[in-house]
């Protein structure tokens, strides 16, 4: 048994927590790293749960060729060959890449030279023009280059944390830790959230601004020309270190009528937010989804930057404004040019100096001229048929694009289109001519950098399974076999990673801002025990210079940043009549396509449902009733999911998480209907501002069932499939209930009434409750209705662990209720320790009403803490309506 722990990174999200990871005979221990600047040995949900999504269920352990197993080497040859010919034939731009934020640098490093240096086309892009293309156009606006002028602990040191746009309590769980730490030590520091939906950051707010979607540009023109009429300005800074102060504040102005309309803000809230930036000298402007994807995402972006400019609250301890970065790797990407409008170390593909240069250091027959095409437009060049050939890597469009159902037509008329993964059944590898079985978290080496510029080591604790390989040795070997055999002979991770180092450093006298040259030479043992580091790293350079920008020194030819003139749109977008506005999202315990979380009974238990948050009224307004099923639409596509009544969301929105997929659900996969309408500046679509329509799904009959077997037979109008301990739970639902309940029960999910072994229908109420057993095990359990199943979800997925030794116990099991000796803990709100929410508000009433307290009660809350936002809305709701 192996007992050293590895030292690794989290795979999740941007934060970039270090994970200590020991692997023994009884599976994987993870922890949080101590030492990891990023976490300092915290974990969240996903983190902690690390170990159960690492099972060989589901995996591609060798390479197909047309749904045939296939060797490496006719793998390779065959990508190789017909990259070749296509490009041959139709020349370089008819081929692309599409990759992922989640691939390690040294993978992307590898995409990028094939692609944009010897194949000769920009066309590579990847899932983070869906992610950070807002941000990155932004940035280089602003500051001449795709920089975080700040760092975590900035985050700490504020007095004035804002939030825009962004989920911090479930997407950057451990940094919001981190922040709600620092505010309990030190409580005069404000946090404001800034976001259409009351979401559970909100807990930690002192000020929740539920702006109007998309208003983000008119609240931030308000404060810059605030500031200006206040005489809150740093004239000193404005005057040293920037351009076209005057242009964004013109184009800022707007009455204070119409700043109310565009942002559905009262003046009073307005003020009180405004007041706050103007008296804290610390501000920190944290940004997410809300921010970048949207149609006006890089002028949302340059408009919270032009606010820290004017004030010089940039890169100095407490201050700056702080793009919160989503997948592990986003930063990596960016630095190694993983965009299809961008060159390798930050450099430009625009700039001939910069072209040269790089193609001088890769000693490439090519280098690409000009930009490639970026992700919604390489699927639409797909399906023109204008791309013949796309290699997919890490991601899954067919789930995570928009206009989903276009993005599979395009899949399935393309020729030749290859996909790595590490799971064989996607929605996207569906469409696969040829597979390649990618190594994963886990098994794979290398690096990825964080939000706060820190690069981390991810290391390999296991074995590689099957025939599985790194994306890098994919892509190298079929370099190799495309003639490119010099520039591609990687022996490991460390070779890509000390070239990467070294291009970054290539005359580079300090005006590039990427330079990590103390890396270019590093060592087998140097790199297996490289710590994590802040770039920059120059050469010779020790000391990390954490922040940049407090006194100037912006990439721009001149030196000085750009202020960006952001007008806000003429008329807030013209709706559609009747349609709402479809906001898209995650939720804490899953990450994207659930390709991994998916896996986890911890990390299915807390939402198992796709659901859709809908204002009362609106509810009322077309019928539905709390927990019964809506049917979301849009010309030709629709989606079926759970309605979650939420009375602090305006009546013209609806929220849908962006995970569900037909892996897990029959109708869940809302990017169908997401239009891809993009940024004009960074190509970025605006996934949370579909327009949809909304009305009641008029189900005939409800169903939920807890499985032994994973089911497989689903084939009702409505189904949702989760992992739990013991098996499977599902929900259900039937449409057209014709005929007897033999037929729809066969139907809905293949089981056949007449063998259960206990029985219970209710003519007058139409319930129908049926058991099968084997043994005194239950292998099923299935609970109908005419209304949604008020069955307590986590009792019944207990009673697949139980054993049915009498007929009265069967029995007791069709009643749907715990008995008096079990109560009913209710949905799961800790995922750690499988507590509920009855269990939590039981101990709220009976006077545990801290945090703290519920933790010493229940231990909830008590290990990786992602729950505590929603504790303390239990608490909030209780003391409430003690008070009223
Ligand atoms: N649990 C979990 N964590 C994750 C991920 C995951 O899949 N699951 N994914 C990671 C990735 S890749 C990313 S990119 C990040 C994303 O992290 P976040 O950006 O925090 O997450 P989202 O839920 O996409 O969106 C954030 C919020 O934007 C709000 N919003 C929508 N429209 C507007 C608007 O017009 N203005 C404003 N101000 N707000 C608006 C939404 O209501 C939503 O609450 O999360 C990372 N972390
Ligand atoms: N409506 C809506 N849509 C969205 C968003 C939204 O907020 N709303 N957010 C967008 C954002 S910000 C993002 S980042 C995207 C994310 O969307 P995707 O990138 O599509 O999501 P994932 O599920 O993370 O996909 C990763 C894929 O890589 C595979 N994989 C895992 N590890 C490895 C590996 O080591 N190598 C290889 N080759 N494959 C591996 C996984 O099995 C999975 O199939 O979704 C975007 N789409
Ligand atoms: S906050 Fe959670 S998901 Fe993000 S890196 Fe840390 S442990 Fe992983
Ligand atoms: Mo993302």
């Amino acid at each position: 048994m192996k007992e050293d722990a590895i030292r690794t990174t989290c795979p999740y999200c941007g934060v970039g927590c270090g994970v200590l990871a020991t692997s023994g005979n009884d599976g994987v221990r993870i922890k949080g790293d101590p030492d990891h600047p990023a976490n300092f040995g915290r974990l969240c949900s996903k983190g902690t749960a690390l170990g159960e999504t690492l099972g060989f269920e589901g995996r591609l352990l060798h390479p197909e060729v047309r749904g045939e197993r296939a060797s490496w080497d006719d793998a390779l040859t065959l990508v190789a060959d017909t990259f070749k010919q296509i490009i041959a034939e139709n020349g370089p731009d008819s081929v692309g890449f599409y990759l992922s934020g989640q691939m390690l640098t040294e993978d992307y490093y590898v995409a990028n030279k094939l692609m944009k240096g010897f194949i000769g086309t920009a066309n590579v892009d990847t899932n983070s023009r869906l992610c950070m293309a807002s941000t990155v156009v932004g940035h280089k606006r602003a500051f001449g280059a795709d920089i975080v002028p700040g760092c975590y602990e900035d985050l700490e040191l504020a007095d004035l944390v804002i939030l825009v746009g962004s989920n911090m309590a479930w997407c950057h769980p451990v940094l919001f830790q981190r922040l709600q730490a620092a505010k309990a030590e030190r409580p005069h520091m404000k946090i404001v959230l800034i976001d259409p939906r009351r979401t559970k950051t909100a807990e930690m707010a002192d000020l929740h601004l539920a702006i109007a979607p998309d208003g983000d540009v008119a609240l931030f023109n308000g404060l810059l020309q605030n500031l200006a009429d206040q005489g809150q300005l740093d004239q000193d800074y404005i005057d040293r270190h920037t351009n076209n102060f005057d242009k964004a504040l013109a184009a800022a102005k707007m009455s204070t009528a119409t700043l109310c309309t565009k942002t559905d803000l009262s003046i009073d809230q307005l003020s009180r937010f405004y007041q706050l930036f103007a008296e804290s000298k610390k501000v920190v402007t944290c940004f997410s989804q809300g921010v970048n994807q949207s149609s006006e995402g890089t002028n949302k972006v340059n408009a919270i930057i032009n606010c820290h400019l004017a004030t010089g609250r940039i890169g100095k301890p407490g201050a700056g404004p702080f793009s919160l970065t989503g997948q592990p790797n986003a930063m990596g990407g960016r630095e190694v040019g993983g965009l299809a409008t961008m060159l390798a170390a930050h450099m430009e593909i625009g700039n001939e100096l910069h072209r040269g240069l790089v193609q001088r250091f890769w000693q490439s027959p090519h280098i690409a001229a000009a930009q490639g095409m970026k992700a919604v437009d390489m699927f639409d060049a797909l399906a023109k048929g204008k791309i013949k050939a796309i290699w997919v890597m890490g991601t899954n469009p067919v789930v995570s694009m928009p206009a989903a159902n276009k993005v599979a037509d395009a899949l399935a008329n393309c020729p030749f289109v290859v996909v790595s993964d590490i799971l064989a059944d996607t929605e996207t590898a569906r469409f696969a001519q040829v597979k390649l079985p990618a190594l994963g978290w886990g098994e794979k080496d290398g690096t990825v950098t964080n939000s706060e510029r820190c690069i981390s080591r991810q290391r390999a604790f296991l074995p590689a399974p099957g025939r599985a390989r790194p994306d890098w040795w994919q892509m190298a070997e079929v370099a190799k076999r495309m003639g490119y055999d010099a520039a591609f002979e990687y022996q490991s991770a460390r070779d890509i990673f000390a070239e990467h180092a070294a291009l970054s450093a290539f005359q580079n006298e300090g005006e590039r801002d990427f330079d990590i040259g103390a890396f270019a030479d590093i060592s087998d043992v140097d790199y297996d025990e490289l710590q994590p580091t802040q770039w920059p790293r120059r050469k010779g350079q020790k000391a990390v210079s954490q922040r940049f920008f407090a006194g100037g020194h912006f990439f721009t030819p001149d030196g000085r940043a750009n202020f960006v003139a952001t007008p806000a749109t003429p008329e807030t977008q013209a709706t559609v009549p009747s349609t709402l506005r479809l906001n898209t999202g995650r939720v804490r315990d899953h990450w994207h396509t659930m390709t991994r979380t998916g896996k986890s009974a911890a990390l299915s238990a807390h939402i198992a449902e796709p659901f859709c948050e809908v204002s009362p009224e609106q509810a009322s307004k077309i019928g539905v009733r709390p927990a019964e099923l809506v049917e979301i639409t849009t010309e030709g596509h629709s989606v079926l999911a759970r309605a979650i009544l939420n009375p602090h969301l305006s009546d013209d929105q609806i929220f849908v998480p962006m995970h569900w997929n037909g892996n897990f659900s029959s109708n869940g996969r809302i990017n169908a209907l997401v239009c891809d309408q993009t940024d004009p500046f960074s190509g970025q679509p605006a996934l949370k501002g579909a327009q949809v329509k909304l009305r009641s799904a008029q189900m005939g009959l409800y169903g939920f069932m807890v499985s032994q077997a994973a089911p497989e037979a689903l084939s009702s109008s409505y189904w949702a499939k989760a992992i739990t301990n013991n098996g499977w739970r599902v929900d259900l639902a039937q449409k057209d209930v014709a005929g007897d309940i033999e037929k729809t029960v066969r139907a809905m999910c293949g089981w056949e009434v007449a063998a259960a072994d206990v029985h219970y229908h209710d003519a007058t109420t139409g319930q129908h409750r049926l058991a099968w057993f084997e043994g005194p095990q239950l292998q099923c359990a299935l609970f109908l209705a005419p209304e949604p199943v008020a069955v307590s979800r986590a009792w019944a997925v207990g009673q697949l662990a139980k054993e049915f030794e009498s007929p009265a116990e069967r029995y007791r099991l069709l009643a749907g209720r715990p008995g008096k000796d079990m109560p009913d803990p209710g949905p799961i709100v800790c995922s750690c320790f499988s507590v509920g929410a009855n269990q939590i508000a039981d101990a709220v009433r009976n006077g545990s009403v801290s945090v703290a307290a519920i933790g010493e009660k229940l231990s909830a809350g008590t290990n990786c803490g992602s729950c505590k936002p929603e504790i303390s809305e239990f608490i909030n709701e209780f003391t409430l309506s003690v008070a009223q």
